[in-house]
């Protein structure tokens, strides 16, 4: 009784109108058999947002963004709200991406408030947790996560509206992965608290995708682990084939 997965690509600060070709042949490639097993999402940036959500009307690829403001509108120069995601064909937000709090100093009652403006949007909030290597190695992964999810779920979320990403800081981009069974442990967690966060029953539906490194050659091993519904995944969701290859693992 798993929840439907969800194989998401970031494509983080990558694309071009060009890359419209990458969606085609993504689009291209979710055949119905495809279509029965796994949900696709394509997370480009903003300035494509647009594009890419009228091109994949009728494709049942799902298009979403990478961040979004925690206002609705007003004076906040080089910012998106989520209602504006929304308005541009949108179904999906990232929030607290672990770059985001890197970079930009997200913590996480501001993710939670993100994610907060991403329902009153009508969107699915992807909520991104994840440890440090530091944090990792000093036996604090399980309290970290906690922390995390406590502090950047908002109180109205339910399986509709929320996906959450775990994603170990260490893992991103850096070809690591953690084992199978250190990412059941995380997974469980997760699972175990959002029955607090969420309620009983509804805990079970909400998806938990890894993300982290995820490429064709890891995915069916990562996919394979209990309560992992889906993959959250960057570099390698920039090449339609290997994109579909993911997402074919399960
Ligand atoms: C983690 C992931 C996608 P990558 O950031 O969110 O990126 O798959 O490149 O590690």
């Amino acid at each position: 009784d798993r929840p439907r997965p969800l194989v998401a690509g970031n494509w983080k600060m990558n694309g071009l109108k060009s890359s419209a070709k990458v969606l085609s042949e993504i689009q291209a490639g979710y055949t119905p058999g495809l279509k029965a097993k796994v949900e696709l999402a394509v997370c480009p940036p903003a300035t494509l947002i647009g594009m890419f959500a009228m091109m994949a009307v009728g494709s049942r690829v799902a298009i979403g963004g990478q961040d979004c403001h925690p206002k609705e509108m007003g004076a906040f120069t080089g910012d998106l709200s989520a209602e504006m995601l929304a308005d541009a064909g949108a179904t999906y937000a990232i929030v607290g991406h672990s770059e985001r709090r890197q970079y930009h100093g997200e913590k996480d009652a501001d993710v939670c408030a993100k994610a907060l403006a991403a329902h009153r949007a009508g969107l699915t909030a992807i909520v991104c947790i994840g440890e440090t290597r530091q944090e990792r190695e000093a036996g604090r992964t399980l309290s970290v996560v906690k922390k995390q999810l406590r502090g950047s779920v908002p109180a109205d979320s339910n399986s509709h509206n929320l996906v959450i990403a775990y994603e170990p800081v260490w893992a991103i981009g850096t070809g690591l992965t953690p084992t199978p069974a250190d990412v059941a442990e995380v997974h469980a967690l997760i699972r175990d608290e959002l029955r607090r966060l969420v309620g009983k029953g509804e805990h079970a539906k909400v998806r938990i995708l890894y993300g982290g490194s995820v490429k064709p050659s890891n995915a069916a091993e990562l996919m394979a682990v209990a309560n992992v519904d889906g993959a959250l995944v960057g570099g390698a969701s920039l090449v339609a084939a290997d994109f579909l290859a993911i997402a074919g693992a399960y």
